[in-house]
């Protein structure tokens, strides 16, 4: 029976109500005979330890979560502070130490589950987003000059390696060959107006699909891909996009399947290095924080993105399987869906549901 070392960050916000649900889930697969069991160390990290520290997380804190199997992650925002510490001092470095460079974000119309485009079927939205993940827009490479004068200038300055886009687009392809039959990956770029970052993305692109004779492409500009993905988001099968562009498209995608809340996401080390990180799509959502609302089916989604992840498909598919049926019943759903189920009620109806099997 393996088990696994996990570190947890519960985070801000709704991070640590939402992730109490995951780890349920987790409890739960450990109790299936031959189950995979869990060690959890958790890493009170976050808003609340920066206040006290000045700090997201403490200067070991990479060191101390690179001995681990993977790491659960909740949220980070906190009304109170720039959202560029929080993110910056937390998210975005452990995605770059650790390699994570492929940001895998699957978006599924589940029966049950409306979604707000008039005339979607369950099935029609099914696609999964690769967002490069450890560089691009989002690297933090710039500068401020002359700051609060007339003169003041800044600079951001976006950064493409060839190792960077060609991992992410191989990463896209290779999924696309294992997923499904409809082959298809979809490039979104901005290559009219960035003439430099997107143009190269545009042409390893071409390169890389020469590999992949059997899957079809296409090439789409961020805003037509923005507008396609809301009045025809059945069109998308593979998506493969920078880091900022995959960010906000990911967004639309899990609005369009119903919820944010149902949008789960890996943050992967290719090389299996260092730990990998599976955590919600969604933010701290600090306005519902506190009060047993949030929606945990992202984050136990992400619990079964981590089973895969471990080779532990059939966890995964029980995962899955538990999730699907709870949004078909309709007995057990949170707000965002049109239910008044609690947080806590959500987790336990997946935990009963994974125990009929
Ligand atoms: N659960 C993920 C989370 O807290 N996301 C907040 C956020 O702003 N994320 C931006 C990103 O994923 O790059």
């Amino acid at each position: 029976m393996p088990e696994y070392n996990l570190a947890v960050i519960a985070g801000d916000g709704v991070g640590p109500e939402v992730v109490a649900e995951g780890r349920k889930v987790l409890d739960a697969l450990s109790q299936a005979s031959g189950g995979p069991t869990f060690r959890y160390t958790e890493y009170p990290w976050g808003s609340a330890y920066y206040r006290e520290t000045g700090r997201m997380m403490p200067e070991d804190g990479l060191e101390l979560l690179q001995g681990h199997d993977a790491i659960l992650f909740g949220a980070v925002g906190d009304p109170d502070i720039p959202d560029h510490i929080t993110l910056q001092g937390l998210l975005l470095p452990m995605r770059r130490a650790f390699d994570q460079a492929l940001n895998i974000r699957p978006c599924y119309l589940h029966p049950g589950v409306v979604s707000p485009i008039s005339g979607k079927q369950p099935g029609d939205v099914d696609m999964v987003i690769f967002r490069e993940n450890t560089e691009g827009e989002y690297a933090p490479v710039g500068g401020r000059l002359y700051e609060g004068t007339p003169d003041e200038t800044v600079i951001q300055t976006g950064v493409f390696t060839r190792r960077g886009t060609e991992r992410i687009i191989r990463a896209a392809f290779d999924n696309c060959v294992q997923r499904n039959g409809r082959l298809k990956v979809t490039s979104v770029t901005k290559s009219n107006a960035l003439a430099f970052s997107m143009v190269f993305w545009d042409e390893v692109f071409e390169d890389v699909a020469k590999d992949y004779p059997q899957v079809s492409t296409e090439s789409l500009l961020v805003d037509r891909a923005s507008m396609d993905l809301v009045r025809w988001p059945e069109d998308f099968d593979v998506i493969v996009s920078s880091n900022l562009f995959g960010d906000i498209l990911s967004d639309i995608a899990a609005v369009v399947t119903g919820s944010m809340g149902l949008a789960a996401s890996a943050n992967v080390n290719p090389g299996r290095k260092h730990p990998s990180m599976f955590e919600s799509v969604h933010g701290a959502a600090f306005d519902i924080a506190g009060k047993n609302l949030a929606n945990p089916l992202a984050t136990i989604s992400a619990t079964a993105m981590m089973m895969d992840h471990f080779g532990e498909h059939q966890s995964a598919r029980r995962i899955d399987g538990a999730v699907a049926r709870s949004l078909q019943e309709r007995k057990v759903v949170t707000g965002d869906l049109g239910g008044s189920a609690s947080t806590t009620e959500v987790g336990d109806e997946i935990v009963r549901l994974l125990g009929e099997g």
